[in-house]
């Protein structure tokens, strides 16, 4: 049996039950396999791939809380630092109900190639708790927040594991995060990005994943000479990552006509209202039903539907798994030009798969999604110099990030006889530079 086929076939035996896992896991090793079998015998001996699949560390603990009403409550909290071969532990955490430590181990070791292909010195982690932010009092989030930081303090720090936001974490828990960090540990140090601009936060970070997806996504549509401009775009989703793709597509003159949550859809052929959409979603936390109340144009549906409208490209924004083969021979039908993953593995691999058969450009989030992490890593070199850049500046350097990983996925691609595709090119590239920083580092 191959190397490759023979670390797929244990990691998924040592770790049953991980089903986000085992997909991550597949993706990456089925389209590194060229690249390990150029010198399998060197990797077998090394034992790479196993500790590559194998968190460096671990952690769960208990989080109890007091709800509103004085009665206890118990979530779990994880952190996976999965590796830090070529910086600290870096990515962010996840509150939904849903976190299982399968998850949490998907996301971090995404993460991995991720952070290695934005160029920057950030190694892969990634955390988070089933406990549901929806529907909760500010003050149960702060409850939560702080007994969560009280376990996850003694872990973490500036040049050891820096979290972040994901789904359920955005300003008001990285406020509180912080709080309680500081007041543990007695020092104010950027062990968190995405922090409010009062306190060590950097400018454009909360738009950096949508804006970053779009230069991606832009540079990927150039390079295959397409224009955005004009084109018909369906984005799922309608949290931090939608909300600045949508601004981002009408910045450069798409015309974004759906958005999502986890109740409903809208479609909005007149283009989405960014300024409202932010005033339900960042402001009022309400429902999009509220969007379409607000906005004669736009229709609401219950359940999921974007991928049924009829679309040039589709961002898909919210969450893993949101986009299946059904949804692609849909979108396929309807004429689609490009995906380009905004989420982290929103798209299953048979979808995956079916797009690049019919000639669909597709983004993986790896690279697409990767100006968000990308910006947390320049907000860690704002805090470490003691100095704020201004908004132009961070955006420009996003920009030309996004650019670089497009040209450096492409390459890749080619190089090895897999031209234009796009899910190839990411994880070799990103996969060939861990590699390297990992062998010079001996066995550890
Ligand atoms: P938010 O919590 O801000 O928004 C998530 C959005 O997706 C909400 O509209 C939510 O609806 C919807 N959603 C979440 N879970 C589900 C589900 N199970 N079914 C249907 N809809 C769902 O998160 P982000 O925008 O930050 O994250 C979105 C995706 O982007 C995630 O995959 C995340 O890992 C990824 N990502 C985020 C980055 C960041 O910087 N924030 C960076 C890179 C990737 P509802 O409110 O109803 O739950
Ligand atoms: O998936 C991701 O890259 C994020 N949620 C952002 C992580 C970060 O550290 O900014």
């Amino acid at each position: 049996m191959s190397y490759v086929d023979e670390v797929i076939e244990t990691i998924i035996e040592q770790n049953p039950g991980e089903a986000e896992f085992h997909q991550a896991l597949r993706e990456v090793m089925e389209t590194i396999r060229v690249v390990v079998e150029e010198n399998e015998e060197e990797y077998r001996k090394n034992a790479l791939l196993e500790r590559l699949a194998n968190p460096e560390r671990q952690i769960k603990f208990r989080v109890p809380w007091v709800d509103d009403n004085g009665q206890v409550q118990v979530n779990t909290g994880y952190r996976v630092q999965f590796n830090s071969a070529i910086g600290p532990y870096k990515g962010g955490l996840r509150f939904h109900p849903s976190v299982n430590i399968g998850i949490i181990k998907f996301l971090g070791f995404e993460q991995i190639f991720k952070n290695s292909l934005t160029g920057l010195p950030i190694g892969g982690g990634k955390g988070g708790s089933n406990f549901d932010p929806k529907g909760k009092s500010d003050r149960e989030v702060m409850a939560f927040c702080q007994s969560f930081m009280t376990e996850l303090y003694r872990h973490i720090g500036a040049d050891t594991d820096v979290p972040a936001g994901d789904i359920g974490v955005g300003a008001r828990e990285v406020g509180f995060l912080f709080g309680q960090y500081k007041r543990l540990s007695n020092s104010y140090e950027g062990v968190l990005t995405g922090k409010g601009l009062t306190f060590g936060g950097s400018l454009a970070r909360t738009e950096a994943t949508g804006y970053g997806l779009l230069y991606f996504t832009n540079a990927m549509l150039k390079a295959n000479d397409i224009d955005i401009a004009g084109k018909t775009i369906a984005v799922s989703g309608a949290g931090n990552v939608a909300i600045y793709a949508i601004e981002k597509a009408q910045q450069l003159g798409g015309k974004p006509v759906t958005c999502s949550d986890s109740t409903g859809w809208i479609y909005d052929p007149e283009g989405i209202d960014v300024a409202l959409l932010k005033e339900v979603k960042e402001v009022k936390r309400e429902r999009l039903t509220a969007y379409a109340e607000a906005r004669e144009s736009a229709e609401y549906h219950e359940g999921k539907g974007v991928w049924t409208v009829k679309c040039d490209i589709a961002l898909p924004c919210a969450t893993q798994n949101e986009l299946l083969l059904e949804d692609a021979k849909t979108l396929v039908a309807n004429g689609v030009l490009a995906v380009a993953e905004g989420a982290n593995m929103p798209t299953t691999i048979e979808a995956t798969e079916y797009l690049q058969e019919n000639n669909v450009l597709f983004a993986p989030g790896k690279a697409s999604n990767a100006g968000g992490v990308a910006t947390s890593a320049l907000e860690m070199a704002q805090n470490s110099q003691r100095l704020s850049w201004t908004f132009e500046e961070v955006d420009l350097k996003l920009k030309n990030i996004m650019e670089n990983i497009f040209a450096n996925v492409a390459a890749a691609a080619s190089e090895y006889d897999m031209d234009k595709n796009y899910v190839a090119g990411a994880n070799i590239a990103g996969f060939k530079k861990v590699v390297e920083a990992m062998n010079a580092q001996g066995i550890v």
